[in-house]
């Protein structure tokens, strides 16, 4: 395990006081810390941890819909498909390279995900299993993520915080195409409209999951949010996120599966919000240590597409080798 035993501040290291009071200085003063600039050792690991996490999700965030571009109903949802699920792909390009400036290379993260010690958001464990699963993974995941990934632009860490604008564009892209999946859906067949209820049932509490435990039970938020890693709490955004979405719930005449969700007007300082039901935290923390539907064969496909992408990679290596000796030749 080369990034996700590394675990925020440990108090062990011999920074000094007058270190730690300065590099907060800049954080306070809301100024960017790029890879050479000095930082603690906690800041750095809670960096890794995170955008570690946050890189294998996107890779393994590829298999849920992956599953679904051969049966995709026309050529255009085909495309739509295809080309998000690229991006997800070269989010996780863009994070790996993020924290490889923070000393962990790509090949540690990789051979940590395949070999199932990494820690991945807990909605891939989940199966997609009708059509309408693509409109509510890009309605509900993507719209979960933009909800929770928005902040990430501000972050402290330069190289974190730039790469999140150019996902948070596409990630966009990709809630509107799922919403309008589920529109279509809607509009259709009583069928059509049970499946996307079916899917919203099933997705809606494991996507209240993605933003982490209650505040409460979050060991990490205090500290990244005093370095401004993170800007707002898990339950902050999980509340946003519930307020946005129940609106579009109603206007697609779907009903979201929890009895207690209540308009309530004294919430957040008398502008209101929702009050939701109780998540289900035994099933999140099972799922996070790896007994979820799909944690085994999430990663067995990862894994069979690592190891059916060799010889690319080896042509790759070799070509580029035979042009490095061809320039060298050249310039001789
Ligand atoms: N699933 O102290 P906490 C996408 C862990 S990709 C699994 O609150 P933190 C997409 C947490 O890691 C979406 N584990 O932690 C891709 C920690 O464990 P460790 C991914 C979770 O870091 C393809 C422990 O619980 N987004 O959208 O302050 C297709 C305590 O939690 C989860 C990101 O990664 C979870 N849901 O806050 C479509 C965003 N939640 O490390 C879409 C970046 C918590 O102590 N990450 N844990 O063993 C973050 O914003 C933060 O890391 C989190 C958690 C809010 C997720």
């Amino acid at each position: 395990m080369y990034s996700q035993g590394l675990i925020g501040a440990d108090g062990s290291s011999e920074e000094t006081q007058e270190f730690l009071d300065a590099f907060q200085a800049r954080i306070d003063a809301e100024e960017k810390i790029e890879p050479t600039d000095p930082m603690p050792e906690g800041y750095r690991r809670t960096l890794v941890r995170q955008i570690g996490q946050h890189a294998h999700s996107e890779i393994v965030g590829m298999l849920p819909e992956g599953n679904w571009i051969t049966r995709a109903p026309s050529l255009k949802r085909k495309l739509a498909l295809l080309a998000k699920v690229q991006d997800e792909g070269g989010h996780g390009l863009y994070l790996y390279s993020a924290a490889e400036t923070l000393g962990v290379t790509r090949e540690q993260m990789t051979e940590e995900l395949l070999d199932g010690s990494a820690k991945y958001s807990s909605i891939f464990n989940y199966p997609t299993l009708s059509w309408a699963d693509m409109g509510a993974v890009g309605w509900l995941v993507d719209g979960a993520a933009i909800m929770n990934q928005i902040p990430l632009c501000r972050c402290s860490y330069g190289p974190y915080a730039r790469a999140m604008i150019r996902v948070c564009a596409e990630e966009s892209f990709h809630q509107r195409q799922g919403y309008e999946i589920m529109l279509t859906l809607c509009k259709g067949t009583e069928a059509q409209k049970e499946m996307a209820q079916d899917a919203l049932n099933r997705l809606w509490w494991p996507c209240l999951m993605m933003f982490g435990p209650h505040d409460g039970d979050s060991a990490h938020s205090e500290q990244s949010m005093k370095w401004k890693i993170k800007r707002f709490s898990n339950d902050a955004l999980r509340d946003k996120f519930i307020s946005a979405t129940v609106r579009q719930a109603e206007f697609l005449g779907l009903t979201v599966p929890d009895p207690d969700l209540k308009w309530d007007d004294s919430l957040n300082d008398g502008k209101g919000g929702y009050r939701h039901g109780e998540i289900d935290w035994t099933e999140f923390w099972r799922v996070v240590k790896g007994d979820g539907v799909m944690n085994v064969e999430r990663i067995a496909m990862r894994k069979a597409a690592w190891d059916d992408g060799a010889w690319v990679r080896e042509a790759a290596m070799a070509f580029a080798e035979k042009e490095k000796q061809r320039t060298a030749k050249v310039a001789a």
